[in-house]
């Protein structure tokens, strides 16, 4: 009996798809069908697979050519399935010429030609409105999220805002997008979408205007100072039926929610003590170090650190106090905060000026979770016990710089094929605002401390 193997995700199933399925039995007896998982699919770049694999395998299924059907879910499994299924010819669409040579040493590799203009990709453009999304600011983080945007289909960049025309024009030019305009207006009526990445204290106005104007939202943190304002903004999108996204990248990234689930677990018993730290040295003429009022570490990093602490150890915080080293222009260089829970606590560092260790510790009664600097990007984390030899290591999938996981979540959400909104919820997201609410009114009251000299530290918890 002459057995054949192929692979193949298979979303939104169509015409070339079951040729591919038809001739591969063709050529033998017997036909296996690998079909990827979503978390494989995300881990080759393709993190916009629509079908779930239980109805992907079902279409597969349907045709009747396959005798087996298998999930492919890691790299190198190709070659365990050819050896443990005894295959004789491995096969696959001509879009894979050359890829699966090195399969020759296991047995016949044969490429069939694909079918002509049919792909899950025009199909999944085909079946959602291509998302124009507009990017208000042209500053560092905003080329980034042009260039993660193009491993996410579905969307188009349509346009700059700047009100500086000329930074406007001169991010259009470099970054190659259709259009910019300096009038916010203007921009808004010709997207469906905004990516707001303009300075911390224009976020909140901008969401305000963008979903008035009926156009979805992801913001950059924080996306308000205020708690009221926050929870305004996620009433006012409700009501709109627009999509409004905290971008706490963090949040949306694989590995971070794996290490979520680990702790909820019971892996590590019960969870006592949370620690956070994100610092990265600011240069002294940066934004960050010379905005007294909207600059400073808490600003900057103070939700990326609190999104874990809020994640495990809830929302009924006791106690807060913070504690800040400021510079004499009223930047805080490092702040640290100290929350006090029913069960437990949690302990952030941010700093512009300060550097330390930017790591993850999630203490439980047995056992902990640690994640080094970047954590925030979470590649890898141990889970450690009391016997040193028993770590537990894992290491997430994860493709580019972070941004282009909330980048498709954004757009799964505008499409409707993703309500869910449990990576962040709108609850998380004001209580952010909340904490940022908290150190902005003891940051003020703090003001009247005795001495401003270089280093004025000051208890104000
Ligand atoms: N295919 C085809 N004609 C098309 C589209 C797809 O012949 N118009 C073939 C592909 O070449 C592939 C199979 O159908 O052999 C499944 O295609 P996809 O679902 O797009 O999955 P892909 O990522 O191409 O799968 O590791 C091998 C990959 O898993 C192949």
């Amino acid at each position: 009996m002459k057995k054949v193997i192929t692979y193949g995700t298979f979303d939104l199933f169509h015409q070339g798809h079951y040729n591919l399925l038809k001739r591969a039995k063709e050529l033998g007896d017997y036909l296996i069908v690998g079909v990827t998982t979503e978390h494989f699919d995300e881990a080759r770049g393709k993190i916009n697979v629509v079908d779930s694999i239980i109805d992907r395998i079902e279409n597969v299924k349907k045709t009747g050519f396959a005798d087996m059907i298998i999930v492919e879910d890691h790299e190198g499994q190709k070659i365990e399935d050819i050896q443990k299924y005894g295959v004789d010819i491995f096969t696959v669409g001509s879009d894979w010429v050359g890829i699966f040579d090195y399969l020759n040493s296991f047995c016949k590799v044969v490429y069939l030609d694909r079918t002509p203009n049919i792909s899950s990709t025009i199909l999944r453009k085909n079946q959602f409105k291509i998302v124009r999304i507009g990017i208000v600011g042209t500053g560092r983080i905003a080329p980034r999220f042009v260039s993660e945007s193009k491993y996410v289909s579905g969307l188009i960049i349509e346009c700059a805002y700047n009100p500086v025309e000329d930074s406007a024009r001169r991010f259009e030019k470099r970054e190659k997008i259709k259009c910019y305009t300096e009038s916010y207006n203007d921009f808004l009526e010709c997207v469906d979408a905004v990516y707001i990445a303009s300075p911390n204290e224009t976020h909140y106005n901008y969401a305000k205007l963008a979903i008035d104007a009926g156009k979805h939202v992801l913001s950059e943190k924080p996306l308000s100072f205020t708690k009221r304002e926050s929870e305004e903004l996620y009433s006012e999108a409700k009501e709109k039926n627009v999509v409004l996204m905290e971008a706490v990248k963090a949040a949306y990234c694989p590995g971070f929610q794996q290490l979520i689930n680990v702790a909820k677990s019971g892996k590590i018993g019960g969870i006592v003590d949370v620690e956070a730290s994100f610092t990265r040295l600011a240069d002294s003429n940066s934004r960050e170090r010379k905005d007294g009022l909207y600059g400073g570490a808490f600003l900057e990093f103070g939700p990326s650190v609190l999104l874990p602490v809020i994640k495990l150890m809830g929302k009924d915080y006791g106690s807060v106090s913070f504690d800040s080293i400021y510079d004499d222009n009223g930047v805080d260089l490092y702040t640290k905060v100290n929350i006090r829970y029913p069960k437990g606590f949690a302990t952030v560092k941010t700093g512009v000026g300060v550097k330390t260790e930017g790591q993850l510790v999630v203490s439980g009664t047995k056992g902990y979770i640690i994640a080094q600097s970047p954590w925030w990007l979470m590649r890898q984390f141990d889970v450690r016990y009391e016997d040193p030899s028993k770590i537990e290591h894992f290491e997430p999938r994860f493709q580019g710089d972070g941004l282009r996981y909330e980048i498709s979540d954004f757009v799964s959400k505008i499409n409707g094929t993703d309500k869910k909104d449990y990576k962040l919820t709108a609850g998380e997201s004001v209580l952010m605002s909340e904490f940022v609410e908290m150190f902005m009114e003891k940051r003020k009251k703090g003001e009247d401390c005795e001495s401003r000299n270089s280093v004025c530290k000051r208890n104000i918890g």
